[in-house]
């Protein structure tokens, strides 16, 4: 896949703000773009990527659009019905075939207009399946409160607050098991300027911004104090022989087909600090790139 926006789909980006809660499980009914400008059009993209616990098919979504969000448009499906009632969507299978089965990922879309004020935005979705249904309208009491069913959340940011960065492209080498440190890449871009200032991941000790660069004849390291500049709307791509991310003091292997959860940290030019978190493939090499760089990977003289 070679999505324009990839964090829509291709690295699941999970979160956009530091205001979110991490790790919400693929089971739920989670929105594809977790923030949005206050007074923004917005498309409210409802993923569903798993029938009803002990379901074959997702037959029908309900979604109870929250005061704040003015519906302009719900997406019609083929071979489903729609319906708007009040403020109820509902989109219903009109046969076993045209069922969401098992663990097909599919989003059902909505189109409107941010009108709330800054701060978290609940959608509760009722999930129907051939078996049973799932009603996604918990609110969790806390930020870091994790409810079975939580509703969809929108987290609704200031004008002019951080704007989530744009990430593509994003792999990390594989590690094999002893392997002490690893390296991740990815392209990004930043509407708004701002700044890579660290990253962490359950995977290693010490996640950390470096620069690679030729001294002489020698490739060295370093990790960049200040940070990352990423001008407005231009792409910084992190590669190897290049910028990237250091995953050192590896806890566990990291394997080819499974992905490692990075959360970025950023700050901006008003000193407003923000962090996303993706999903980042496992890959020997660079998606799509010639292999290149393993040479480098250890060089560390910091
Ligand atoms: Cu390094």
């Amino acid at each position: 896949m070679n999505h324009t926006h990839p964090t829509h789909i291709a690295l699941r980006l999970l979160a956009a703000s530091s205001l979110l809660a991490a790790g919400a499980a693929s089971a739920h009914v989670t929105l594809a773009e977790g923030s949005a400008t206050a007074g923004s059009d917005y498309t409210a993209a409802f993923r569903v990527g798993h029938a009803c616990k002990d379901a074959k098919s997702t037959t029908g979504l309900t979604v109870r659009v929250p005061a704040g969000f003015a519906v302009q448009k719900a997406e019609a499906r083929d071979g489903w019905s729609l319906n708007t009632s009040g403020s109820e969507i509902s989109w219903k299978a009109n046969s076993p075939q045209d069922a969401v089965q098992g663990d097909q990922k599919t989003q059902f879309i909505v189109r409107g207009k941010v009108d709330a004020k800054p701060g978290p935005l609940w959608f509760k979705v009722l999930q129907t399946c051939d078996t049973g249904s799932a009603d996604w309208a918990q609110i969790p009491a806390s930020d870091t409160a994790k409810p079975e069913f939580p509703a969809a959340r929108l987290m609704v940011l200031a004008p002019g607050s951080a704007m989530p960065v744009e990430v593509s492209d994003a792999w990390v080498r594989r590690a094999v098991p002893g392997q002490s440190g690893t390296g991740a890449f990815m392209k990004l871009k930043a509407p708004a300027g701002t700044r890579l200032v660290g990253a962490s991941t359950p995977v290693a000790g010490v996640a950390e911004v470096h620069e690679m660069k030729m001294e002489g004849d020698t490739m060295k390291m370093r990790a960049l104090s200040q940070g990352l500049e990423l001008p407005a709307g231009q792409t910084v791509e992190l590669k190897p022989g290049g910028y990237h991310l250091m995953l050192t003091d590896l806890k566990q292997a990291v394997n080819v087909g499974t992905t490692v959860s990075i959360t970025l940290r950023f700050v901006d030019a008003k000193g407003v600090a923000s962090e996303q978190t993706l999903q980042v493939p496992v890959a020997v090499a660079a998606p799509g790139g010639a292999a290149s760089g393993e040479e480098h990977q250890h060089q560390h003289k910091h």
